[in-house]
């Protein structure tokens, strides 16, 4: 639910990680900070830890103007991932515009994965988002770890949902880039829908996808 404010002629739209404890999503941030145009973000700001552990939230901010003027302000977030962290990933994720789901592809980690995912849906509707039209990429992180669930599994057991599925290592930044294009790409194409970016703002998907480096994908 972007709010669009005519007058200051700004667009902000509202980006959230969300995952089980752990799986990476501080990590996620982080590393995508080091990837976007410099002249277009923010800095990061990460708002109470405790053993690295997020208590609040994270917050990356970044902006891009079209060429009619317009400015697009995105915030980027991450949720508590802490099981009793309820009611503060409740708020996170409230008006979300899109949301990378963070999975631990640790092969001990796949109840939690199951329980956050189910958690956010429960979120999504008591917040009153759409779930079934909310972009959505789930992202299988931990790659580089010795005792996980093996790729073909994992894609087995997500080939039936609508959502993108990608495969990340964000602690080398392996995947982390091509998983927050992918939700850039469907937030565009919503937002797109709803306030012409193209038609009437001059900003292709293309232009907006160029404000995160690409990265060579040998997976
Ligand atoms: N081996 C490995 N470790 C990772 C990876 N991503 C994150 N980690 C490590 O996992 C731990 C937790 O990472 P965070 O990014 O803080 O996890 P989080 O999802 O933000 O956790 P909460 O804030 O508690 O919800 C840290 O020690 C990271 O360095 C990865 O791809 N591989
Ligand atoms: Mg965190």
């Amino acid at each position: 639910m972007a709010e669009y404010d005519t007058e200051a002629g700004r667009l902000l739209l509202k980006l959230v990680y969300y995952g089980p404890a752990q799986s990476g999503k501080t990590t996620n941030l982080m590393r995508l900070h080091d990837l976007l145009r410099p002249d277009l973000k923010g800095s990061i700001m990460t708002l109470e830890t405790q053993n690295d552990r997020t208590l609040f939230f994270d917050l990356l901010p970044f902006g891009i103007h079209c060429p009619s003027g317009l400015l697009i302000k995105f915030k980027l977030f991450t949720v508590p991932g802490q099981v009793a962290h309820d009611s503060t990933r409740k708020a996170v994720l409230s008006r979300a515009d899109g949301v990378v789901f963070v999975a631990d592809s640790q092969l001990n980690q796949q109840v939690n994965n199951g329980e956050s995912f189910d958690n956010l849906a429960e979120n999504a509707g008591r917040v009153g988002l759409d779930f079934s039209r909310l972009p959505l990429v789930v992202q299988f992180n931990k790659r580089d770890l010795p005792h996980i669930v093996p790729e073909a599994e994992v894609r087995a057991r997500w080939s039936a949902t609508p959502w993108p599925l990608t495969l990340a290592s964000a602690l080398t930044g392996l995947g982390v880039a091509h998983t927050f294009r992918l939700l850039l790409g469907a937030v565009y194409d919503r937002a797109d829908g709803d306030y012409q970016l193209a038609a009437q703002h001059g900003l292709s998907r293309a232009a907006l996808l160029a404000a995160v480096a690409e990265e060579n994908l040998d997976e």
